[in-house]
């Protein structure tokens, strides 16, 4: 028997059962191909991580003494399609078994299956021994009651004992985020970048020479993203002895001075699958335990894996279909063009989407409470910005960009993922970043006057919460937002929705 077995550019777990040994009968296959390419405009660094990455697992493959066929983006016999190519392979080498891994995504899910259905020999699908939860487990876990992070979080700490002492949680509670909200004003200082560069400059031409569009700086001269389980360890493990002591304090802070702030950047060493999540939490563990860390930064930095993490996959494989149609408010207006070159007067937004033009990276409150905290009370159709976060970020797969975009942020579900809207008037913003010192607009101001321009955030906010009230008031988590517009006079309310209007209709620009 003859058996091929297809490795996804994010199915790069060498610790996987199927590399154990080392079989005569089995091929590997990957590919890189434009159906995967073009499905979304990339960001240029992302589209170079993966590919570079995969050509390393290629090789440590080779090494270990599997045999690999690999299509490079410029082969010419490459027809850009998975089931193209496997069908030549099927006959070129007298293939007689088919055998993937689970994708993550609905889309391949769908290209597997039919290949499946279709292909003139056996296939089998297994599992890609990468996630701690299995696809359904959160759906079976919550049954009919509503679906809520915390509780699966504290299901998980318990079924695999992280965290616990004597089956409670250690510290006494479970959660410390009331501890973790601190802004930063320069100190502790913040790390220089810690990961190794590559010279990826061959690679990139030889992508340009194909036609692939993409966006975002290349970076490929200077290129900081892992090409290897070893090299994702070695940045794990720097992150985990000199920056994780400070990721609980200064989570949520943001900063024009430094956009990396004390964040772990393992997201796409987690999401191609160079390290797993268990193995995160694990060595996070071992390192708290040897070197006594503050409890609410490896606490907060766990709940982001093992909570947040599997929830949202969970929560992916139960409503995915769904969400691929979903917009609660009916958002309609286009993605203004400064999405894709960061040139707004917003300090804040200027500095988000350049940043994350410049690294193919934001952290978690620069994505939430600037960029889709924007995009929300902008009224920004949310399935364009669904797919300008799946181009842009190095870590961006479907199945855990689209519940963060559609579900957490944009609350296109119409709050099956999140209780309230993730929104915030200048107020926050300017508490948690350095962002509005100097911006053109001003943070205090709701309306503007004949010397400043108020801050778009102000009128926008309140206008959101008037204008989705049918919808939003009965949200007991929303009283005190509805109570307060409630105070206002209809003066106030009027000149607050005239604000809006005027920036609404000039989104361009603002
Ligand atoms: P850290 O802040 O250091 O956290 C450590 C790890 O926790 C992350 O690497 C990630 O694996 C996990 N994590 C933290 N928050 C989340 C979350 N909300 N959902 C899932 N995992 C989480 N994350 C992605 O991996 N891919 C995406 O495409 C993605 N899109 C997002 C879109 C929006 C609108 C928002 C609000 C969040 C998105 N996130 C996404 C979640 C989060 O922003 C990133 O995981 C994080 O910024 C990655 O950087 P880091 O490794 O430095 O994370
Ligand atoms: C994101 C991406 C890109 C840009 N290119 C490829 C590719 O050429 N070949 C490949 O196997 N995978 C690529 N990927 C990652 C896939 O999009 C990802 O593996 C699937 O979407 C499954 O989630």
């Amino acid at each position: 028997m003859k058996t091929l077995r297809l490795i996804l550019g994010d199915q790069l777990n060498i610790q996987h059962s199927w590399f154990s040994q080392v079989d005569p009968d089995v091929t590997y296959v990957m590919m890189e191909i434009r159906a995967e390419t073009d499905y979304v405009l990339h960001h240029a660094q992302k589209i170079i991580a993966i590919f570079a990455a995969m050509r390393a697992f290629k090789e440590k493959l080779i090494s270990l003494g599997h045999q690999v066929i690999y299509y490079p983006i410029d082969n010419p016999d490459n027809q850009h399609d998975f089931e193209k190519n496997i069908r030549s392979l099927i006959s070129q080498l007298g293939v007689t078994r088919l055998e993937m891994q689970y994708p993550d995504e609905v889309r391949v899910d769908e290209v597997f299956h039919n290949m499946a259905a279709s292909l003139p020999i056996e296939t089998n699908i297994v599992d890609s021994e990468h996630f701690i939860t299995q696809r359904d487990e959160a759906t079976k876990f919550f049954g009919t009651r509503k679906w809520l992070m915390e509780s699966f979080y504290r299901h998980l700490r318990n079924k695999h004992q992280v965290l616990m002492a004597n089956d409670k949680p250690v510290g006494g509670a479970w959660n410390f985020d009331k501890e973790n909200r601190k802004a930063w004003r320069g100190k502790p200082p913040a790390p220089e970048d810690w990961r190794d560069t590559h010279d990826h400059h061959a690679l990139w031409q030889s992508i340009q020479a194909q036609g692939v569009n993409s966006f975002g700086e290349a970076s490929a001269d200077d290129f900081r993203w892992p090409l290897n389980r070893d090299e994702a360890l070695q940045q794990l493990d720097y992150f985990l002895n000199h920056v994780l002591m400070h990721f609980g304090d200064y989570q949520d802070a943001m900063s024009k001075h430094q956009s990396r702030m004390f964040h772990a950047l393992i997201s796409f060493s987690l999401n191609v699958k160079l390290i797993s999540p268990m193995e995160v939490i694990s060595r996070t563990e071992q390192i708290w335990k040897e070197q006594s860390l503050p409890l609410p930064a490896v606490e907060g930095f766990i709940r982001q894996i093992l909570g947040w993490r599997e929830y949202i996959r969970g929560y992916y494989w139960r409503h995915a279909k769904q969400l691929q149609q979903v917009n609660f408010f009916q958002h309609q207006q286009p993605l203004p063009k400064w999405f894709w070159t960061g040139n707004t007067k917003m300090a804040c937004l200027n500095n988000c989407i350049q940043d994350s033009l410049k690294n193919a990276y934001a952290h978690h409150i620069q994505r939430l409470m600037v960029i889709g905290n924007f995009g929300l009370l902008a009224g920004i159709n949310p399935q364009s910005l669904h797919e300008w976060y799946l181009g842009i970020y190095i870590d961006a797969f479907e199945w855990v960009e689209m519940p963060n975009t559609l579900g957490m942020s944009q609350f296109a579900d119409g709050g099956m993922l999140a209780s309230k809207p993730y929104v915030s008037s200048a107020n926050y913003i300017d508490k948690m970043s350095d962002y509005c010192q100097g911006c053109h607009y001003h943070k205090n101001l709701k309306i503007s006057d004949s010397d400043q321009a108020a801050c778009p955030f102000n009128s926008l906010y309140w206008n959101f919460y008037m204008r989705h009230a049918d919808k939003l008031q009965k949200n007991v988590r929303l009283s005190i937002v509805y109570q307060q517009i409630r105070k206002m006079d209809d003066a106030q309310k009027n000149s607050i929705q005239q604000q809006a209007q005027i920036y609404l209709d000039n989104l361009e620009n603002l």
